[in-house]
């Protein structure tokens, strides 16, 4: 097949999944076609079956707002027509879905069809989508698409609920490559790549997320002083955003700045996670929680919320902790207990990666992918 994906290229969980779809298809022989303002981050620029097109946004005097989602729309019907596509995948529904919308209009218009499916991800539903500003197109376009997949039954039952969405949804979990989200095996190896991050007798526990106000980010310094207060340990948290910089004051305030570490943007997580312990994700609210599934194929179990999707992932006591949002005292009274715990961590350990190879592998995941496309190709949707 030849498939258009738009997602938003930098930083951030739905953009990530895109590319690795996108990755994973063109290891499968599809011919892939990324259309965006940039390129996608995880995308190297020589991959094998990908090619990226970049979506120009001219502005004008008169636009205030030059408007991203028309040129989309406009490069989505040009790299469709010129490169021959089957279909558009979109992810992230707010604008994505309403301009392939736009887009396979300007193909029926020419004769030719242009199905697209759009994948719900989180907020576009939960937040940004609920706005009144938003909701009525972004109703439409999940209503007008010619597939729709979600990440999570949460996120499923929330479009249902309300937006009043009728239409079919399916379910198609978010995924992790387990060759390359993996632990380490060489233990001389993993005490070597440690040792730039911690002292030998000092746990390492670490965030990942793009530090938006859902994320908690504050929490997560909290809890950790908790636990820094009993044990040896260092805090590593990999990402940036809007909230960096509270964090970076209360680890300032509380006087633990020494013992924790903000490691910005990094490419490479893969080869980050496996160095920790655990992983702290104190989220307000997550659709499906990748992070926490990257984690988990690396045998980094997580301390983390019951929001949203996350109990489809981390089963509570078995491949995690889960707690009330902002209950920090539960949360690092979870992690000493982890931590001072080896044989009950390492069950854990075992099971996370367990439950990531059985359930979540994209050896497993993206087939199905391919069998919904199938499926909307024949208009059975
Ligand atoms: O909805 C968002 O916040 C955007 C999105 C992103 O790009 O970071 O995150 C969502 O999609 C991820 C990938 O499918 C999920 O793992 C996250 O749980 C989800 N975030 C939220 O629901 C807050």
């Amino acid at each position: 097949m030849r498939i258009g994906i738009t997602c938003y290229p930098t930083y951030g969980g739905s953009g990530v999944v895109a590319t690795e779809l996108g990755i994973e298809l063109a290891g499968l022989g599809h011919e892939i076609h990324f259309i965006s303002y940039s390129q996608p981050f995880r995308l190297s620029g020589r991959d094998e079956g990908i090619f990226y097109h970049e979506v120009p946004v001219s502005s004008y005097p008169l636009f205030e707002f030059p408007p991203y989602d028309l040129a989309l729309a406009s490069r989505m019907a040009e790299v469709a027509e010129f490169y021959e596509l089957d279909l558009l995948h979109v992810h992230y529904a707010i604008p994505h879905s309403v301009s392939a919308l736009l887009a396979r209009q300007i193909l029926a218009s020419k004769g030719r069809r242009l199905p697209f499916v759009t994948t719900l991800h989180g907020t576009d539903i939960t937040l940004v989508g609920l706005d009144r500003c938003y909701l009525p197109i972004t109703r439409y376009a999940i209503q007008e698409s010619d597939g729709v997949t979600s990440i999570s039954d949460y996120l499923k039952q929330k479009t249902v609920e309300d937006f009043g969405v009728t239409r079919e949804i399916e379910t198609i979990t978010n995924f992790v490559n387990c060759d390359l989200y993996t632990p380490l095996k060489d233990e001389e190896a993993r005490a070597q790549a440690r040792a730039h991050l911690a002292a030998p007798d000092e746990a390492i526990l670490m965030h990942l997320s793009n530090f938006r106000p859902v994320k908690r980010v504050v929490d997560v310094v909290k809890v950790f002083a908790k636990v820094a207060s009993q044990i040896p340990a260092q805090l590593v948290l990999v990402g940036d955003g809007p909230d960096r910089s509270a964090a970076e004051w209360l680890a300032h305030d509380l006087g633990i700045h020494g013992r924790v570490r903000f490691l910005g943007k990094q490419d490479r997580v893969n080869e980050l996670l496996p160095l920790a312990d655990l992983m702290l994700m104190p989220s307000e609210l997550e659709s499906f929680g990748l992070a926490a599934l990257e984690a988990m194929a690396c045998k980094v179990p997580s301390i983390a919320t019951r929001v949203g999707g996350v109990p489809e992932l981390i089963d509570d006591g078995e491949t995690g902790l889960l707690y009330e949002v902002g209950d920090i005292d539960g949360m690092a009274a979870g992690a000493l207990t982890l931590l001072s715990d080896r044989t009950r961590l390492d069950a854990m350990r075992e099971a996370g990666r367990h439950t990531a190879q059985k359930r979540f592998c994209a050896s497993l995941v993206v087939p199905h992918y391919v069998r919904y496309y199938e499926k909307v190709l024949a208009g059975g949707n």
